[in-house]
């Protein structure tokens, strides 16, 4: 780092700066927090100019910054070469002044746990001005205590605490501690964080499906939290307040990723991406993964990448740091065209590129649709929520192996089979990818052709999963959709799957499966109530 002085020296004689500017030639051996000589000189720095005074300290005990404050606060700059890495801390303590004698603040402390700090340390001034008690603090590593330890108070003349190895010694352990919660390779440890306005009982619900949704992503949830509040906060989603406290508490648990569940705005992802040093994402980019993991068709392939694409460009952002330094950079690219420019330009030229292929095979299908109505076969269209067994019914009424798992959206592509009924009719039935609460609408358009389809469906089957316990929440989440879609002027019959597992007799709404058929759809004899109710409709 350069040897500037962060912070602010507004109002500051040259004397006085120059006495700041020394204290990078401070020595302070590493067994000590801070010589006392060093100490002494920054309380006599703060008496001085009435505000805090800060030094980071790497662990040989040379002064890396040193950080002009405020009467009541010091902030610690970015300091790109001390990042701390998984089960490690950053390197760098901090001691700065404290014009009462007021301990350690809750700010000091976030500090500590945010950054990662070795150690953060006070040096209270009395009322004379000279050195009074000195607190500091450092990181706990078990998931399960406090994030930190504040130490009793001690005075300059203790300062000799075997510093050094102490620090080592606390990230020995830390790093013993993220060995065993380590996520496998290729996964991720996740705290989900869910910020709810309205009653709490949805936000539980939500909150479940997007553990799922990780669950089908292979990310591990290591912690959840449901924040209530009145307003969604513009810029932290929860306050800032908040989030410093849940992301401590995800540091804690070893999360290398927050989940938030809700789509974030372009200026929220800019404002926690700018705040944390973790990766970040909200459920849209969730679902869009899992898209995009599971799409087997070119044409999904091309849909997914354009639904990526179309939700990346508004937020395709950098830090705010790494910003300056790219658009301050030298480099081969056109004058003033910084990186993200070129990012976005290559996301547009590559939107239309993909809107042209996805047209391309679009006219192909029309074309064979067109064929199939000449047939005049009659469709039946399955729908439902993800995971419902659209997929498994189709397989049992058709004989076909349709990929069908206990996962979500484990179907993105259609497909058609043709069934025929006893009586000799013939249909054509179709699968589709599934339905779910607050589908993005990037995800929406992008399918736009595929759930166009469904307008063609002479009948459609909505299947309902009853042994889910968010079954009726799910079900008017694909009616809604149905409607948006233009579709619920098209005969509809629900079909409640999975009967062998719910306890028919006590079920909790036993007047809605009077409006539909009971199934077992991996249960071919159970079907037949259903292939004659079909059989008449068509
Ligand atoms: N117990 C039971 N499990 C079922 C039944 N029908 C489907 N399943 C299981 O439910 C899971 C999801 O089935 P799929 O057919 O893949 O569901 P889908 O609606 O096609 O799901 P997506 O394609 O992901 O939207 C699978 O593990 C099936 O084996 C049933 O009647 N009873
Ligand atoms: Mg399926």
């Amino acid at each position: 780092m350069k040897r500037i002085v962060y912070g602010t020296l507004d109002g500051l004689s040259k004397a006085q700066i120059n006495r700041i500017e020394n204290l990078y030639n401070v020595k302070s051996p590493p067994e000590y927090i801070l010589s006392r000589e060093a100490a002494m000189e920054i309380a006599g720095i703060s008496r001085d100019i009435r505000r805090q005074v800060g030094l980071l300290l790497d662990r040989n005990g040379k002064v890396i910054c040193v950080i002009a404050g405020e009467p009541h606060r010091i902030v610690i700059p970015v300091t790109p070469d001390f990042q701390p890495g998984p089960g490690r801390l950053k390197g760098l303590r901090c001691i700065h002044t404290h014009l009462s004698h007021e301990s350690l603040t809750r700010d000091d402390l976030t500090d500590l746990a945010l950054l990662r700090l070795d150690y953060i340390t006070a040096i209270c001034l009395n009322a004379d001005g000279t050195p009074g008690p000195v607190y500091s603090a450092h990181i706990l590593p078990d998931p399960e205590a406090e994030p930190y330890s504040v130490l009793p108070g001690t005075s300059i003349d203790h300062l000799d605490i075997d510093c050094q190895a102490q620090i080592l010694e606390l990230e020995s352990e830390l790093s013993r501690h993220n060995r065993r919660h380590r996520p496998e390779t290729g996964r991720e440890n996740a705290f989900l964080i869910n910020a709810a306005t309205q009653d709490i009982s949805s936000a539980h619900i939500s909150m479940d499906e997007l553990k799922e949704l990780c669950k089908t992503s292979r990310i591990n949830v290591v912690g959840t939290a449901i924040q209530q509040r009145k307003k969604i906060d513009p810029k932290f989603v929860v306050g800032k307040g908040k989030l410093s406290e849940l992301i401590i508490k995800a540091i804690q648990n070893y999360a290398t990723m927050l989940v938030f569940d809700r789509e974030l705005s372009p200026s929220q992802i800019r404002s926690i991406t700018d705040f944390v040093e973790m990766k970040v994402i909200d459920r849209t980019q969730l679902i869009l993964d899992i898209f995009a993991k599971q799409a087997k068709s070119s044409e999904g392939k091309y849909q997914v990448e354009l639904a990526q694409l179309e939700y990346m460009l508004p937020r395709l952002i950098t830090k705010n740091t790494a910003m300056s330094r790219l658009t301050g950079g030298i480099g081969g690219r056109g004058p003033g065209e910084t990186k993200l420019e070129v990012n976005r330009r290559r996301a547009r030229e590559r939107i239309t590129r993909l809107k042209k292929e996805i047209k391309k095979i679009r006219k192909q299908r029309t074309q064979q649709k067109a064929r199939r109505k000449r047939r005049a076969l009659p469709v039946i269209s399955i729908v439902g929520y993800t995971n419902a067994g659209k997929s498994t019914l189709l397989n049992t009424l058709t004989q076909s192996r349709i990929i069908a798992a206990n996962r979500l959206f484990a179907t993105l592509d259609p497909s058609s089979r043709r069934l025929r009924f006893p009586r000799d009719k013939e249909v054509i039935i179709t699968d589709t990818v599934g339905f779910i609460q607050n589908l993005p609408k990037e995800l929406l358009e992008a399918f736009h052709a595929t759930l166009e389809e469904l307008e063609q469906a002479d009948v459609i089957l909505h299947v309902i999963d009853i042994s889910n316990p968010r079954y009726m929440q799910q079900k008017e989440t694909v009616d809604q959709l149905l409607k948006s879609l233009n579709l619920d002027k098209i005969p509809m019959l629900y079909v409640f799957n999975k009967m062998d597992r719910v306890d028919l007799d006590n079920f909790d709404s036993p007047w809605l499966l009077n409006q539909g058929i009971l199934i077992s759809a991996h249960k071919k004899s159970s079907l037949t109530p259903l292939v004659e109710k079909l059989e008449a409709m068509v």
